[in-house]
């Protein structure tokens, strides 16, 4: 017999496949619809092993889909803006576009070699006016429906870039690029109002039943509602008063001190005034502006010398410090420190010397309990006169009670939610269609002016935005007055482009966005994979711009993916030389119990399994084993070895499994067809699987429907000929066609089917067969186990018993005796009393 051959057979189907359109989706189909997708790459390249078992995963579940008859929306594009683009334009003199647009067609070529079921026809790139133009559109409905603000905003800034910076890029408190210390500044940026949608983003996460619970929670946490009360001391001298948020009114007897932010205006009106406090303003803006550097930095303060009065003793002041803890923009930007019971206001006090006293305990009895760390859990309040006793959630009631009533205060929800800053200084990205004129303010760009294109001829020799220096670009007449007027450069967040991405795959009209009715032909996607590192942003994005889209009337979907599945890592071992540098598996070899350097026979330190990475030196790059082994066995080990949830750790070995298992396909294809007479065991056998597939692939445990195919095949191998045997191969043929698709192809031809298996119908299973109709009968003897039987189920009470007197053991035990009695319970147990 021959071998499979895997590089002919795979270009072979391929080529087939795209001839023939077969993964075309018709939105006017009369078919049951089906939406899978995977989230779309960053073409930062090449396809690496993530990609890989991510798509794979993909693959599987639409081809399935296709095989039980429905029309399946299975596309591929490209998350084409972002600052790799121009990193890679700074570093290698190559222009952004021309960088992108050649690593997406290396990796459109290699995702095709892996013969993904992929409706190419409705490919996209973000980075191409085609895309961006309509983004430019619906920003600006947004911005007509009022859900765009522009507004002040504290941004990193690194002096030496001259260069806004992401929460992410800015590391120990220094430019991840420049290394320069990065300064807090206040720059005028878009934002897109997912704070008007809070509570509707949470409300809705309970219909997502089909989301990972912790996706769910951690979604539930950005968001992060909260029931408080704002109120406001009274500046001892008169002059105003200062607004606060608190989350803990029961504490309001436990504080030290009121904190306001550097950004604060009475911080900065003092700032103005005082060289002292601007001094001190300035350091404690140094730092990035994200919660968890705001969290791990030094607390830092300085007492203002202005006084307050607790609304509820007018005898007692509180002094008012400045702390760069105190966030600008959350809540009032202000708080009152309850060092017992907050950790950064416990730091704080111990620094400064400020009063630490408990005014929550786990009971009465504890009231005097020496505080040691920040306690932050509930309790009743003490020390805390009027709420003394009151349960913390019954005495921050109280308090509210007491704030409305005497009008100083007002119980208010609050969210950790922000605003959507999608301003970025970059210039790989989409326009941000707005025209500034010194009378009219922002215009819109008029929509017969979209899309506005990002100019091709720009530089990178100097850091900062080109599209700032461009003025040929950048100088245009004001849309409505004509007067001299200077085009928005900033660009949107990447985030944008992939918060609409699928709504243009379902339905891609060259003079709109998407043409309502048929994307709601496709909506909501059934089945969204992807990683987890996605869990917040991405999705709450994609879910707030879905539900803009529903507000303004343009979509009638709340909720963009029904289905949500978050894969694990690729992994693979790493190494390290003596001098801790990273070496790549392949550079060195076993010797004994260790690892040597191949090269120089130095000494090397395995280390951890860890996620494959540049960096770490431990990728392998899907090409080559491609290549050698073809695509059916790179699928084949993507889905075997783990839970898909799970990581799964990279193995050559696996691979040559994975390989050698299509080869015992292929070997039962071509063993087929002489085959007479029935095999009851194995047509059964055939029936269970064909059901374990289905269940598997429907819930997306693929190593269970891998499992439950190497199980079949193997019972193949070993039955004799019948015809039952022949069957069984054209079926396994079908039931590993999602997976190994090319093979089984190949094999639906050889076996002389007609058509291919890409159209053929997912197997039926017959349900008599599946019920197992014999069983194991326990016998014992004076109540101890002595034999078991395997007899036809629902036997009847006389056979079973005369088979277990008959057994040779038992007739053993009775000795020549009769038995006092005899107790048959039918399918399960013999009891013998002598
Ligand atoms: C008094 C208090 C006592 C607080 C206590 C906490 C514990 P969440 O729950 O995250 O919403 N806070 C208020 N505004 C702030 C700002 N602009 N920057 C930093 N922190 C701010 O946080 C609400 C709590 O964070 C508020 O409740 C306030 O401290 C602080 F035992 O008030 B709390
Ligand atoms: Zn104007």
């Amino acid at each position: 017999t021959d071998r499979f051959d895997p590089a002919a057979s795979d270009r072979r189907w391929q080529e087939r496949w795209e001839a023939e359109e077969s993964f075309r989706a018709d939105s006017a189909s009369p078919k049951p619809k089906s939406y899978v997708l995977e989230m779309f790459p960053y073409p930062s390249g090449r396809i690496h092993m993530g990609h890989v078992r991510n798509y794979t995963m993909g693959d599987v579940l639409a081809r399935y889909r296709r095989m039980q008859g429905m029309e399946v929306l299975h596309p591929m594009g490209w998350d084409a803006f972002g600052m790799p683009a121009e990193n890679a334009a700074m570093e290698r003199k190559v222009h952004p576009g021309d960088w992108t647009r050649a690593n997406i067609a290396t990796m459109r070529d290699q995702l095709k070699r892996i013969g993904f079921a992929l409706d190419w026809s409705r490919e996209l790139a973000t980075c191409e006016p085609d895309y961006y133009g309509h983004e430019q559109a619906l920003f600006l409905d947004l911005f007509a429906a009022g859900l765009v603000t522009r507004k002040e905003s504290e941004v990193n800034w690194d002096p030496v870039d001259m260069t806004v910076l992401a929460n992410e890029q800015v590391i120990d408190g220094r430019g991840w690029r420049s290394g320069a210390l990065v300064e807090r500044r206040k720059l005028s940026q878009w934002f897109l109002k997912i704070t008007d949608f809070a509570e509707e983003l949470l409300d809705g996460l309970g219909s997502l039943d089909q989301w990972p619970d912790k996706v769910r929670l951690m979604q539930e946490n950005w968001i992060g509602k909260s029931r408080g009360l704002q109120f406001r001391f009274r500046l001892a001298d008169n002059s105003g008063d200062i607004e606060v948020f608190t989350t803990r009114p029961d504490t309001i007897f436990g504080a030290s001190f009121v904190a306001i932010s550097p950004g604060h205006p009475i911080a900065e009106a003092l700032a103005a005034a005082r060289p002292d406090v601007a001094e001190f303003v300035a350091k404690a803006r140094a730092g990035g502006t994200s919660a968890a550097e705001i969290e791990t930095a030094e607390k830092l303060g300085f007492d203002t010398g202005i006084e307050v009065v607790h609304p509820l003793d007018s005898g007692w002041r509180l002094p008012v410090w400045i702390a760069n803890f105190v966030l600008m923009d959350y809540g009032t930007g202000a708080l009152f420190g309850v060092p017992a019971h907050d950790e950064r206001d416990h730091d704080f006090a111990t620094k400064y010397r400020l009063p630490i006293r408990r005014v929550v305990a786990g009971d009465m009895a504890a009231a005097s309990d020496p505080v040691t760390a920040a306690e932050t859990g509930h309790g009743v309040a003490v020390n805390s006169r009027f709420l003394d006793g009151l349960a913390s959630a019954e005495a921050a009631a109280e308090v509210i009670r007491r704030a409305e009533t005497a009008g100083w205060g007002e119980g208010k929800t609050q969210y950790r939610l922000r605003d959507w800053g999608v301003s970025r200084q970059r210039y790989w990205g989409t326009p941000i269609p707005i025209i500034h004129c010194e009378a009219c303010g922002a215009v819109p760009v008029p929509r017969d002016q979209l899309p506005v294109v990002l100019p091709e001829d720009v530089s990178f020799d100097v850091p900062g935005n080109p599209l700032d220096r461009h003025d040929g670009w950048r100088l245009v007449p004001c849309p409505s007055c004509r007067a001299p007027a200077r085009r928005e450069t900033d660009t949107l967040d990447t985030f944008v482009d992939s918060s609409w991405y699928f709504i243009r795959f379902a339905s891609q009209p060259k003079d709109q966005p998407f043409d309502r009715a048929e994307a709601e032909q496709w909506l909501p996607v059934g089945q969204y994979i992807g990683g987890v590192e996605h869990a917040i942003l991405h999705l709450l994005y994609a879910r707030f711009w879905t539900r803009a889209l529903e507000r303004i009337g343009r979509l009638g979907v709340a909720e963009p993916f029904k289905g949500l599945f978050t894969q694990g890592m690729v992994t693979h071992e790493t190494y390290r030389a003596g001098d801790g540098s990273w070496l790549s598996p392949t550079e060195v070899r076993r010797d004994g119990d260790d690892w040597v350097h191949i090269e120089s026979g130095a000494p090397v330190t395995s280390g951890r399994v860890e996620k494959m990475s540049k960096s770490k030196r431990n990728t392998v790059d899907p090409e080559p084993i491609l290549a050698r082994y073809g695509a059916d066995a790179v699928r084949w080990f993507m889905l075997s070895d783990s839970p898909p949830e799970r990581d799964l750790e990279w193995s050559i070995g696996g691979i040559e499994g994975a390989a050698r298992f299509v080869q015992r396909v292929w070997r039962l294809v071509q063993a087929t067809g002489s085959g007479n007479g029935e095999d009851l065991a194995l047509r059964r056998k055939l029936h269970r699987t064909i059901v374990a597939v289905g269940e598997a692939i429907e819930g997306l445990q693929f190593n269970k429907s891998v499992a439950a195919l190497y199980e079949l095949t193997s019972a193949i191998e070993k039955a004799g000929p019948s015809a039952d045997r022949d069957a069984a191969v054209h079926t396994l043929v079908r039931l590993v066609a999602p997976m190994a698709p090319h093979l089984a192809e190949e094999a639906w031809a050889a076996l002389g089917e007609p058509g291919m298996v890409v159209d053929a119908e997912w197997p039926e299973h017959d349900h008599a067969l599946l019920v197992e109709n014999e069983v194991t009968v326990a016998v014992q003897v004076n109540g101890k186990l002595r034999d078991t039987l395997t007899a036809p189920r629902g036997a009847a009470r006389e056979d079973l018993q005369a088979m277990a007197l008959g057994s040779d053991k038992i007739a053993r035990l009775l000795d020549g005796g009769t038995p006092r009695k005899v107790i048959v319970v039918p399918d399960r147990l013999v009891n013998i009393v002598l």
